[in-house]
């Protein structure tokens, strides 16, 4: 069965959301909207966008950060009967031209986790860039594999079933730390990826709300605490892809 949706964290984006929402629609999918306790202003566009049919709505009543809204944003694309979820950015930041290619990928394959890896344009902030390849490093040793190509860039189909179970027996990082530590913990799983190219653009004036320091160090936590869990598993996690 492949009956995906698309899940979209969001966090004070209303400027960039509706046009996100549309081109998803477009594309044919159902959207699953997690208002991460964003402004009034951002939470009254997301009850007009909801209004539709096949757009449904979570609220989170206390800021989560983006690992916990996509997180509940999973849980409620399984509880309407969806099989696989796209997470997207609400900012607009990812190709939405890519979204039936990568659609079309998890359906010929529904076991496997289909992840994007990014191809910037000029307009990445450098700083953010350098950052990523300690993050590259870090996964490799942390995962025991050069598999993963690119751990950052949440722009995924997850099948539902391999994922919420994971997710449902280990405390993930809530926050900028969600998205590399749960490729790192599916690669441990012997979990099924397969990686596409996408474009990722920065706008200009665009609004991160990534925090430079606060979200790296959690990153560097979170890869310190991998390297630790991987250690007492490298035994388990080795013998399980032999076994392929
Ligand atoms: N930073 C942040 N993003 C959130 C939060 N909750 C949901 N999001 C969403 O997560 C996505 C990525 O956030 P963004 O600020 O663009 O980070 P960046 O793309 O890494 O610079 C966007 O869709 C946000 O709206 C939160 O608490 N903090
Ligand atoms: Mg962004």
């Amino acid at each position: 069965m492949h009956r995906p949706c698309a899940v979209i964290p969001v966090y004070n984006h209303e400027q960039t959301l509706p046009q996100v929402v549309e081109a998803l629609r477009t594309a044919g999918l159902p959207c699953v909207l997690v208002d991460d306790a964003s402004s009034p202003a951002c939470a009254t566009v997301m009850d007009q966008l909801a209004a539709v049919p096949d757009c449904f709505l979570v609220r989170l009543a206390v800021n989560q950060g983006k690992g916990g809204a996509v997180m509940a944003g999973l849980r409620e694309a399984a509880r309407q009967g969806f099989s696989h979820a796209l997470q997207v950015d609400a900012d607009g930041q990812h190709d939405l031209g890519a979204v039936a290619h990568f659609l079309a990928r998890s359906r010929a394959e529904p076991q496997a986790l289909i992840c994007g890896y990014p191809q910037y344009d000029a307009s990445v902030p450098k700083g953010r860039l350098y950052a990523r390849y300690l993050t590259h490093v870090w996964v490799w040793i942390n995962s025991l594999s050069l598999s993963i190509r690119d751990a950052m860039c949440g722009f995924r189909v997850y099948p539902l079933t391999a994922t919420l179970a994971l997710i449902d027996s280990t405390r993930l990082g809530r926050r900028m730390d969600f998205d590399p530590e749960i490729l790192v913990r599916l690669a441990w799983r012997n979990q099924p990826m397969h990686w596409l190219p996408t474009r990722v653009h920065y706008p200009q004036g665009g609004l991160s709300h990534f925090r430079l320091l606060h979200d790296n160090a959690l990153i560097s936590k979170m890869h310190a605490k991998l390297f630790f869990g991987m250690l007492l598993r490298a035994p388990l996690i080795l013998w399980r892809r032999r076994r392929g």
